[in-house]
């Protein structure tokens, strides 16, 4: 079975602690990395048991980028981790994922420079920063901090909500051998997230097993810009008051409701019930009894644009799932920055930048974010001719964005959007060893 003492606890069910501290670094003296990995960073790395036992004060995960692996002299074909995606870096997949340039992004991720990150995941800030301050005291000159970013949920009732407002991190697939799924969660090959297990086709060297590769996004929200753009275009549906039809309009660009509730399954208003009910806010395929699932031109549950479903599209691409879809990823994210001020409300425009440090995990970085970026969410195609970009996450390369399908009352009608609401600060591709493998290759 799988070892859950062995694979980082990020990975299948994620750290989701109030606040995360990703600290990316360059490695000076190899030698004296690998000492200090081994005796004061190894002791400290937190598996998904212990992440289930919920005991650890502060959390924490580590990764490293191709050239990270380098700089610890894990190179040749027999350490070949197979992945040219990673092996590149994120900043040479860039206008491949439909960023502009690289001008926007955080200077650091540009180039190869980092070489690793470390997750730092606790309910207090004050936790994150004794243990990192004490980390670096012990790896001293061994490495160099290169950029380091300050995360958070959001406060009171938006906790575990994204910055646009919505519900996050209700629907991740679980792998065999590790949970049961919830009702319409899906269940995919463990190899489709960990490396070197049953689902992996790729030849792996063998330390590489139960790793995990991590995308990285620092990926900036216009908060003000996106609700500006609700207000203007309420949908106009008979029953609903202007602000009723904005946030339909919302709704059906995410998929689901602020509260989680999928559209498909409440079309017209929220449910919070249906939100927060675990075993039945993912309950959905996206096919009505007796739909042909083919046909473009039923919307009125779900637009085919709308985010959830162009990144996961269920019965779209045909059922089940776990056998005919390989690109699933699970999603680890969560905010950064401050809540709107109300002088970014009242200008409708951002002053001060937010988003969400976007993680993903696969074992096949090609197959999971890339192509949930590029073929599907940037693709106007998909899942049909004329559906438009993912309006949250759909890139072209900051080139206005036509939409289609979000407006119940006529779905043919289009949208342009000539706002990117979530732009690309860049970041970096990452392996997520095993446990085994920190203490075994990694650090000798
Ligand atoms: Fe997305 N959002 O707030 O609108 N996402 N996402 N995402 N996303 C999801 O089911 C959001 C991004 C996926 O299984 C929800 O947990 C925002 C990227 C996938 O039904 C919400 C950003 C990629 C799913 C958001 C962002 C994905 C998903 C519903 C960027 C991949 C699961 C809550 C700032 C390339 C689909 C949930 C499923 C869900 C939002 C980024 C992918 C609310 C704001 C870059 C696979």
């Amino acid at each position: 079975g799988l070892n859950l003492d062995d694979v980082q606890g990020d990975i299948l069910i994620g750290m989701r602690k109030l606040f995360e501290r990703f600290f990316f670094f360059g490695i000076l003296n190899a030698p004296d990395f690998k000492a200090k990995l081994k005796t004061e960073i190894l002791p400290l790395v937190t598996s998904t048991m212990q992440v289930i036992a919920n005991e650890t004060d502060t959390m924490l995960n580590i990764a490293f980028s191709q050239t990270g692996l380098v700089a610890l002299n894990i190179t040749g074909p027999t350490n070949d981790l197979n992945d040219a995606v990673f092996a590149k870096g994120q900043a040479m997949d860039a206008f491949n994922l439909g960023d502009p340039n690289t001008t926007n992004w955080v200077p650091e991720f540009v180039g190869t420079n980092i070489h690793g990150v470390m997750l730092l995941a606790s309910d207090t800030e004050a936790s994150i920063n004794t243990t990192l301050a004490d980390l670096q005291s012990k790896l001293g000159n061994s490495i160099t901090e290169i950029y380091s970013l300050r995360t958070a949920m959001r406060p009171n009732e938006n906790r575990g909500h994204e910055h646009f407002g919505f519900l996050d991190g209700i629907s991740n697939p679980t792998v065999g051998g590790f949970q049961d799924p919830l009702p319409g969660q899906a269940l995919v090959p463990t190899g489709e997230i960990l490396v070197g297990e049953t689902g992996d086709s790729v030849t792996r060297p063998e330390w590489a097993k139960d790793g995990s590769f991590l995308v990285f996004r620092q990926l900036k929200q216009l908060v003000p810009e996106f609700n500006k753009f609700l207000a203007d275009n309420p949908i106009n549906e008979p029953g609903l008051t202007p602000e009723q039809g904005s946030e339909l309009l919302g709704a059906r660009m995410v998929g689901r409701w602020k509260s989680g509730a999928p559209v498909f399954l409440s079309p017209k208003f929220d449910d919070p019930d249906l939100g927060k009910d675990p075993t039945r806010n993912n309950n959905f395929t996206f096919a009505e009894p007796g739909q042909n699932i083919s046909d473009p031109t039923d919307q009125s549950g779900c637009p085919f644009s709308a985010h959830i479903r162009k990144t996961r599209p269920r019965a779209d691409i045909g059922l089940p799932e776990n056998v005919t879809s390989n690109h699933h990823i699970v999603r680890a994210g969560i905010p950064y920055g401050p809540e709107v001020t109300t002088d970014e409300t009242s200008s409708n425009t951002t002053e001060i930048e937010r988003g969400l440090a976007f993680v993903a995990y696969q074992s096949n970085i090609a197959n999971g974010f890339q192509f949930l970026q590029h073929f599907w969410a940037n693709n106007p195609k998909f899942v049909h001719q004329g559906v438009g970009f993912d309006p949250i996450i759909g890139a072209n390369a900051s080139a206005e964005r036509p939409v289609n399908g979000l407006d119940p009352t006529n779905t043919t009608r289009n949208f342009t959007l000539t706002t990117d609401f979530v732009v690309s600060r860049g970041g970096e591709y990452f392996f997520s060893p095993s446990i085994s493998a920190i203490a075994n290759t990694l650090s000798v």
